[in-house]
């Protein structure tokens, strides 16, 4: 069963759009269970339909016939697909749950930092715990529409939001993650890809919601580290 998951977790979407953390190939691989099933699928029931509008077209001589579903041979039509559906139900439930518990469940421990991203009409603001490794330390970097991390690091993120509803996307990570004024949510990411990439909102926020995107720098070690040098604040 493990080799089938890992079939469909690997980096298929990387040539559309980057995978760059360590469960992004996971997101792509269920996106992709469900393209298949559903794929197999939709083409089946358009041949199936197509071949049964040409098959019973109107011929001279051959009368409509009405049917009415009750004979057993073609409720068969019905059942047997109906019962195909919720297997494959069941198998991208399993998939999808697997998934779900990895990204949305299961909390890494000791992850390497905590950084704080808040969203606000029509901005992110990130904190970075600054060269301690704490949060809400005096040597936290705070920055605009810009978040620095470090390759390969494990990071939680507290998600809030000042305002209204916003969503904290970042497609090459395949993180999703609705704000919501008065809460933090906590979750995580690995970034595996040293780069900079997209970051956008992803709920209607306002007017400005188009313009409210922002980047992620992923850096590797000696970089961030330059990076929190420089932008440390002066000890008051
Ligand atoms: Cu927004």
């Amino acid at each position: 069963m493990n080799r089938f998951f890992e079939f469909f977790e690997r980096d298929w979407f990387d040539p559309l759009i980057e995978v760059g953390s360590s469960y992004a190939a996971q997101i792509d691989g269920l996106i992709l269970t469900v393209l298949i099933i559903v794929g197999i699928w939709f083409l089946a029931a358009e041949y199936i339909f197509l071949h049964f509008i040409l098959k019973f077209r109107a011929k001279p001589g051959r009368r409509g016939e009405y049917i009415d579903g009750k004979n057993k041979r073609h409720k068969r039509w019905i059942t047997i697909p109906h019962l195909c559906v919720l297997a494959f139900d069941v198998l991208i439930i399993v998939v999808s749950f697997r998934v779900w518990y990895n990204i949305k469940m299961d909390l890494p421990e000791d992850p390497d930092a905590v950084i704080r991203v808040v969203g606000q009409q029509w901005a992110w603001t990130f904190q970075h715990p600054g060269a301690d490794g704490e949060l809400d330390t005096p040597d936290d970097i705070f920055t605009v529409d810009e978040l620095h991390v470090e390759n390969e690091k494990t990071y939680h993120f507290e998600l809030q939001a000042t305002d209204v509803l916003h969503s904290f996307s970042v497609p090459v990570w395949r993180i999703k993650q609705d704000a919501i004024p008065g809460r933090t949510i906590t979750g995580w990411f690995q970034p595996t890809r040293t780069g900079t990439y997209d970051v956008q909102c992803a709920e209607i926020c306002g007017f400005g919601h188009g313009v409210m995107a922002a980047h992620v720098m992923v850096e590797d070690a000696e970089t961030h580290a330059a990076w929190v040098a420089a932008n440390t604040p002066a000890a008051q």
